[in-house]
């Protein structure tokens, strides 16, 4: 028997929950085996929140204080693992957010929304367009959101609409556990943390971080650098995981 407190406890209930969620069509299916992905690099990494994740949700944290139109970006699994702590960082950092769906219906849009006005999210609503220079449906965004963002913050992002957005001139903060993927290569920052660990320290970082260090953070800002060090932290406990 697992106990309460351990993370694969906690790990087990969230499966569940995106099972569920799934079932109600606000997780896509392809959302769950990007959640199956998820969870085999949380293992590598430990579960836990590292010392260079730390850095880079501290970083993430002066990048979204200091942009002038920060758009968070909301897809079906960030909706159904975060909802509630995405409202505490809107809160402390004052982004717009707006749902951008790979798998896009008009149904699951609403859906998403929904979810997200319920646990305290102000959504940026209204008429999409195909703004993006994407080919398929992420394309689909709102002029005065994401398309007029100066900086966006990608949860759980596929490679091409990251690479997009960095092409169209934006700051690109990704959140992903995989930190060789091509969306952690390409983004101008990468959390490789678990989102729902990642997400309350951006926020709390947002509250405590003072001027002189949200500067030297954003000074030395070097993703490569966090990115090998993400890998670092994984081969040194790998190579003690027999032990
Ligand atoms: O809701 P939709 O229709 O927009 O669909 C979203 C999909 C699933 C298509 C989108 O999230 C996607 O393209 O996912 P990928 O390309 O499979 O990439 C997801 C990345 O996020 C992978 O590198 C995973 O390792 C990582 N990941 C999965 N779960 C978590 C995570 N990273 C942080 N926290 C997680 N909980």
């Amino acid at each position: 028997m697992i106990p309460a407190d351990h993370p694969r406890y906690r790990s087990l209930v969230i499966r569940e929950r995106m099972a569920a969620f799934a079932r109600e069509g606000i997780v896509s299916w392809e959302g769950l085996t990007a959640h199956g992905r998820g969870e085999a690099f949380d293992y590598l990494i430990g579960e836990r929140t590292t010392d260079s994740a730390r850095i880079a949700e501290r970083t993430a944290a002066a990048m979204l204080l200091c942009a002038r139109h920060p758009v968070i970006s909301i897809n079906g699994n960030t909706a159904a693992l975060a909802a509630p702590a995405i409202a505490a960082l809107q809160r402390a950092c004052g982004a717009l957010v707006e749902v951008n769906l790979f798998h896009r219906t008009e149904e699951r849009v609403r859906q998403i929304e929904a979810l997200l006005r319920d646990a305290g999210v102000t959504v940026f609503s209204g008429t999409a367009e195909q703004l993006l220079p994407l080919s398929h449906d992420r394309a689909w965004c709102r002029r005065e959101g994401m398309y007029a963002a100066d900086l966006v913050l990608v949860p759980l992002e596929d490679g091409d609409r990251c690479e997009a957005l960095v092409r169209m001139g934006k700051q690109v903060i990704a959140i992903d556990l995989n930190p060789l993927s091509r969306t952690a290569r390409t983004a101008t920052l990468t959390v490789v943390d678990e989102l729902t660990r990642a997400l309350p320290a951006i926020t709390d970082a947002c509250t405590t971080l003072t001027s002189r260090e949200q500067a030297q953070l954003l000074d030395s800002l070097d993703n490569h650098y966090l990115l090998k060090k993400a890998m670092d932290e994984i081969t040194a406990r790998l190579s003690h995981a027999l032990d």
